[in-house]
């Protein structure tokens, strides 16, 4: 094992990719540039929002006075539901060069939005465990609704939070995008715990989880049914994941403690990280789960991410640039130090 206050590099075994460390720059001055914060103060109904109870929307069409959780198909999906006949005109099969060269697939499926509350001021800590249940259920039966569908083989549940995330409206809501093709970084982790099997017997995120559990160093907390570690190899300053307890493959298999399990994880990591910096904390977010494309994958278990880009401070973010496009992601601060920062605050 390196040093680890040297220079070194971490492996990422679910996506078989490298994290460079670099705990002495820490320290090393910073003169970038600052974000702006977005103010805080929001009325709980906005009267311009497209999210909000009983507004128009961008395209005419009306929301419900919806009371819990409002799902609705997005009005600028990226990805349209073409149907299988465009999905078998996908020229996989030509072989001449210039089609392996220049190789395109065709895709369709169906976007949604999904409005976790009717209260255009409230983010996910501030919902009750019972609320973010809600989410979680409806995230399952989205799941089990799509993931039946002959033309849809992967959901991608996510929640892109705050300005500097590109996040277009402050309104608790988050996302699905439902695809015919599995996305590469889901197949990436299939062939990561694919191979963890194949070659262990066992599953790949259990035996991190044990791992983790008797290190405690990343540890940050766990209920019965969920825990939570800074990743050994994580990217982003404060990256961390939500790992269950026992094998599910997907979300639509978690039971009811475990959907409470998952709510009271949910609050308690996002109301940890709006503490961390003082500030409605950004993220990305989302659900990695075994795709619905009629297989078993017994390699897989479900899990979370969270991806903030906060490094020092409320307006300091960091930035994948240079180095980490061209070669591989580098981090100065070190997984540990940022899971003793976060500790402390739950
Ligand atoms: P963000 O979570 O990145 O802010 O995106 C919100 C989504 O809401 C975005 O994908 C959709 C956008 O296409 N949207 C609608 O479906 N209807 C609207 O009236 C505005 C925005
Ligand atoms: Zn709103």
């Amino acid at each position: 094992m390196p040093n680890f206050d040297l220079p070194h590099r971490r492996f990422n075994p679910l996506t078989q990719e490298w994290v460079l460390v670099s705990p002495h720059r820490a320290k090393r001055p910073w003169q970038g540039g600052t974000e702006k914060t977005a103010s805080a103060q929001r009325p709980a109904y906005d009267p311009t929002c497209y999210l909000c109870p009983g507004n128009v929307r961008a395209n005419g069409a009306v929301n419900p006075n919806y009371a819990g959780v409002y799902v609705f198909d997005n009005d600028f999906a990226a990805i349209l539901p073409l149907g299988n006949d465009a999905l078998d005109d996908d020229g996989r099969n030509r072989s001449d060069l210039a089609a392996e060269l220049l190789q395109s697939q065709a895709e369709s499926g169906v976007c949604r939005v999904i409005c976790f509350s009717p209260c255009h001021d409230q983010t996910m800590p501030d919902l009750s465990v019972a609320q973010i249940a809600e989410v979680v259920q409806v995230w399952m039966a989205q799941c089990a609704e799509l993931g039946a569908r002959d033309d849809i083989r992967y959901v991608q549940l996510f929640e892109n939070k705050g300005e500097v995330m590109g996040c277009s409206n402050p309104h608790p809501h988050g996302q699905l995008w439902a695809s015919y093709n599995i996305p590469t970084e889901i197949e990436k982790e299939t062939r990561g715990q694919a191979a963890w099997l194949a070659q262990k017997k066992s599953l790949l995120l259990r035996d991190y989880l044990t791992t983790e559990q008797q290190a405690a160093e990343r540890l940050l907390f766990e209920n019965e049914h969920f825990a939570c570690v800074v990743p050994f190899w994580a990217v982003w300053p404060f990256e961390t994941m939500l790992l269950p307890k026992r094998h599910i493959r997907r979300i639509v298999e978690l039971t009811e403690a475990e959907q409470l399990g998952l709510a009271d994880a949910l609050k308690r990591i996002t109301t940890c990280y709006d503490q961390l910096f003082d500030v409605s904390f950004p993220y990305s977010m989302g659900v990695h789960q075994a795709p619905y494309d009629g297989d078993d994958h017994p390699e897989w278990q479900m899990h979370l991410h969270f991806y903030p880009p906060l490094l020092r401070s409320a307006t300091v973010k960091k930035f994948l640039v240079g180095y980490e496009m061209l070669a591989q992601p580098q981090r100065d601060l070190t997984p540990e130090q940022a899971a003793d920062r976060l500790r402390r605050l739950l």
